[in-house]
């Protein structure tokens, strides 16, 4: 009797990936002549193990690198880890381990977690950015960037997040609150390193309409917001003589940034920032009772969320301003929700045309002034109508569109030398310095003769000393008996190290870059130009939407500044991105601490990985949230039971079948359209869609129908293209199925043949009197006095004893029969 062999899930994963990896068939190939895919998943950070959102990225990602391999392309599907950061030193305070042990650790735990999922990663272009080869390039760009003046030096307030103990840029500050921990974010005065990123601003949001259509239209979206560009005027609003002499002749004025110069006529009250230079000045007067300057400093002591959440406050200053074109005496107010860092941290206020001044006026009884009117009808003077409309109540501008109205007062006060047309943009330059241990070391000395010198690039890395004491407080490497001193590399002297540490999202700004060189350059140079030119850009890349402004405004800004630097050629790093959705467990994120995680190793050791891919592929499509579904997963593994149980007792094949299908049976020729059905479905996923789900249930049906049927060439057929199609998803099975079936052979590209979707029947209306009263199917090449025939039996109820007059068959569409009566 013959054996029956069952899908033995975990052995025949084993034997695949060990004779991947001997045949080292997923390292990227050396021929440049190649057509080439770059596909990247956003890399891990290894936090110990892998979870279920990266079994979904990864999965995503090898589905299309296994795709173009097999489609002839030359392929680059990189792995590596984002490796410094916060969490290995919290590992080192609670157990005492060393950062460096922690991360490594953790790295080779995950990596072969990462291998029993089959995934299709390069082992040579491996890396972890907390290699001393990776700080080593990185302190280079720094370098560089320093002496092009793209890095600068200074003393600001920044955000600090008491937890971490660290400085955070803003793009890190999430509604006030860090993004690592969620911890409130406070205000600091600290020095520290920034890079030019606003130097790049105009480009940042110019080159995002090359990404449209390729990227999610919302992170376009984000990023535009958060580079927030506005123009409009900035004036000066002169003090009328009693408010300069309050102020004690040292102002005569302050500056405004407006984007509605439009709206000019109706101000009816000016406003500055609590930090504003012109209220630090009355608060060290005796001109504002003590109340007033409490309730001034109870402001300056809120974070900016704070201010936010409160309600409008503020109060009149006792000053006023001169209004630039009505001569008007306007009162200067204080108020909470203007920010010093924006504009000139004063505004001229519109209550009728901005929300904020509005609920600020009304708070206050300010009056509210209508200058605008909407094209078609009247203003609801309930709230601000911040939209375009026709000028009025505004001598210079009345009845002008927003627009040329806007034009014109610009134009007016820069001829006047009054003001001036000016660009704002809400992005920041980015704050890289962090005060903790493990992160890249900012390769700079503090001479006392030549101040801030960058180190000698010889002298590279500027490696982190293993012999640290970390506590939590401070900053180790400060404290560090020796390491920061040192001799200047410009005089010789006797120096201090810069002790603060690179931002880690500095290396996860180029790491793209480092995957795309040929790994045996490493050693020698930061990028091999022949390698980064060829696998860049970035063909797909995937990752979680958290990083819509974070990651990829800072990978872009990068991307442009190696640009400069001669390292790459594209403007852009990533062509396309796909944004996956998150994996939820009763509706909420897999997360530790809603206890609601599923170990991706207990799916793998219960089903297999095939099963866990499946599974991850079909419950969704990529872009959207994933419910986990434990019955799901159970389904996902008897498909894969049913395809093994069918395919291995069809007899091996050395050549493809030929079949005549117009000698096939109704069962035959529907398991042949199945599986093409599913072969056309698999074009247009990896075309535009990569909605992996719909190609898994072509295929399913097809096998449901080939198991209809049993025709050995029509079965023998069908498992080669359904295998074909599988094998990204679930390779291992597919190809130990692709082997014992067909030698793992390559018969050729697979054709799409036209005679398999050719309809052998039709399917025809009956009308009556114009009326519709039947539908009925019949063979194609049926003669006409068939069809007749039919049409009549089906519709026999309503022709009972009527005559018949007109019989009408329009071929392939409907039968009109005209009756009496
Ligand atoms: C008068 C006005 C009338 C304004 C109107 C808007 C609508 P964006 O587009 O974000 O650049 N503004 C200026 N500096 C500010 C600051 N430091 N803090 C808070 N608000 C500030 O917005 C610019 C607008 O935000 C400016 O235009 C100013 O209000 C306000 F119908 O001026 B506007
Ligand atoms: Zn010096």
């Amino acid at each position: 009797m013959a054996e029956i062999l069952k899908y033995d899930a975990l052995n025949i994963e084993k034997k695949w990936q060990e004779i991947w990896s001997k045949n080292e068939e997923f390292e990227p190939k050396d021929d440049y002549t190649l057509p080439k895919k770059y596909i990247l998943s956003m890399f891990p950070y290894p936090s110990g193990r892998i979870h279920m959102g990266h079994v979904r990225n990864y999965s995503i990602s090898d589905v299309l690198a296994r795709y173009y391999r097999k489609k002839g392309f030359n392929v680059l599907h990189p792995i590596g880890f984002d490796s410094f950061g916060m969490p290995a030193e919290n590992a080192a305070i609670k157990n005492g381990t060393h950062p460096r042990k922690w991360t490594y650790e953790n790295i080779d735990y995950m990596i072969k977690e990462l291998r029993t999922l089959g995934l299709s990663f390069s082992k040579k272009r491996e890396l972890a950015t907390s290699d001393p080869l990776y700080t080593k390039w990185e302190q280079s760009f720094f370098i560089k960037m320093f002496e092009k003046g793209l890095v600068y030096r200074k003393s600001a307030v920044v955000n600090w997040c008491e937890h971490d103990q660290t400085v955070l840029a803003n793009e890190q500050v999430e509604e006030g609150c860090c993004w690592r921990c969620g911890n409130e974010i406070v205000q600091r005065e600290l020095p520290g390193y920034y890079f030019k990123i606003t130097q790049y601003a105009d480009e940042l949001l110019n080159d995002l309409k090359k990404l449209e259509g390729k990227w999610p239209s919302q992170v376009l979206t984000m990023q535009e917001n958060w580079i927030g560009k506005s123009y409009g005027l900035e004036f000066k609003f002169e003090l009328d003589e009693d408010s300069k002499k309050i102020l004690g002749g040292k102002f005569d004025g302050f500056e405004v940034f407006t984007t509605r110069p439009d709206t000019i006529y109706g101000v009816t009250y000016t406003a500055l920032a609590p930090e504003h230079g012109i209220v630090k000045a009355l608060l060290e007067s005796e001109n504002l009772d003590d109340e007033k300057k409490t309730k001034i400093r109870t402001i300056l002591n809120q974070s900016p969320r704070e201010r936010q959440a409160s309600a409008k406050d503020g109060m009149f200053l006792g000053i006023y301003v001169l209004h630039p074109l009505t001569n008007e005496k306007i009162p200067v107010w204080v108020a909470n929700f203007i920010l010093a860092d924006y504009g000139s941290g004063a505004i001229m206020s519109v209550p009728a045309h901005d929300q904020r001044d509005f609920d600020f006026a009304s708070e206050f009884g300010l009056p509210i002034v209508q200058v605008v009117c909407p094209e078609d009808g009247e203003n609801d003077t309930s709230k601000a109508n911040s939209e375009p409309g026709i000028a009025i109540n505004s001598p210079l501008i009345d009845g002008l569109k927003t627009q040329d109205a806007k034009e014109k007062i610009i134009a007016n006060f820069e001829n006047k030398g009054l003001g001036r047309r000016v660009t704002n943009f809400k992005l920041r330059d980015w704050g890289i310095s962090r005060q903790r241990y493990w992160g890249a070391p900012i390769p700079i000395v503090h001479c006392p003769h030549c101040g801030v010198v960058p180190e000698n690039e010889k002298n590279l890395p500027v490696a982190l000393p293993d012999d640290v004491n970390i506590t939590g407080e401070g900053n180790p490497l400060d404290k560090h008996a020796t390491w920061k001193y040192t001799k200047c590399p410009k005089c010789g002297g006797d120096a201090i190290r810069e002790t603060d540490t690179m931002d880690t999202f500095v290396q996860s700004s180029w790491y793209f870059a480092r995957y795309a060189s040929d790994e045996r350059t490493w050693e020698d140079m930061a990028l091999d130009k022949d390698g980064v030119d060829y696998w860049m850009n970035v063909d797909q890349y995937i990752g979680g939407i958290e990083h819509a402004i974070l990651h990829l405004l800072y990978a872009r800004f990068f991307q442009k500044v190696l640009r400069d630097l001669g390292y790459v050629r594209d403007d852009e790093p990533f062509e396309n991105l796909l944004t996956q959705g998150m994996v939820l467990k009763d509706g909420k994120k897999m997360s530790k601490s809603k206890g609601n995680v599923v170990d991706p190793d207990d799916i793998i050791n219960k089903y297999g990985a095939d099963t866990a891919r499946l599974f991850i592929l079909f419950a969704a499509p990529p872009q959207k949230e994933l419910e986990w579904n434990d019955s799901a997963v159970e389904g996902a593994y008897r498909f894969l039971n049913r395809l093994w149980d069918r395919a291995i007792n069809l007899a091996p094949r050395s050549q493809m079948p030929t079949i005549n299908h117009s000698n096939l049976s109704k069962e035959e020729k529907y398991a042949r359209l199945k599986v093409y059905e599913a072969l056309v479905k698999s074009q247009d996923v990896f075309a535009q869609s990569f909605t992996f789900n719909t190609l898994i249930a072509a295929c399913m049906e097809a096998l449901n129908a080939i198991n209809a049927q049993n025709n050995d060439d029509v079965s023998a057929e069908g498992f080669y293209i359904i295998l074909n199609l599988l094998e990204p998803i679930v390779p291992h099975i597919a190809c130990e199925l692709s082997e014992r079936l067909f030698g793992r052979r390559n018969f050729g590209e697979i054709k799409i043949l036209d005679e398999v979707f050719v309809k052998d029947t039709i399917n025809l209306a009956v009308t009556i009197n114009g009326k519709k009263r039947a539908e009925f199917e019949i063979s194609a090449s049926a003669k006409q006095e068939d069809v007749l025939k039919e049409a009549k039996t089906q519709t026999a109820k309503w022709l009972d004893g009527k005559e018949i007059l007109k019989e009408i068959y329009i071929p392939g569409k409907l039968v009109n029969l005209v009756i009496k009566g």
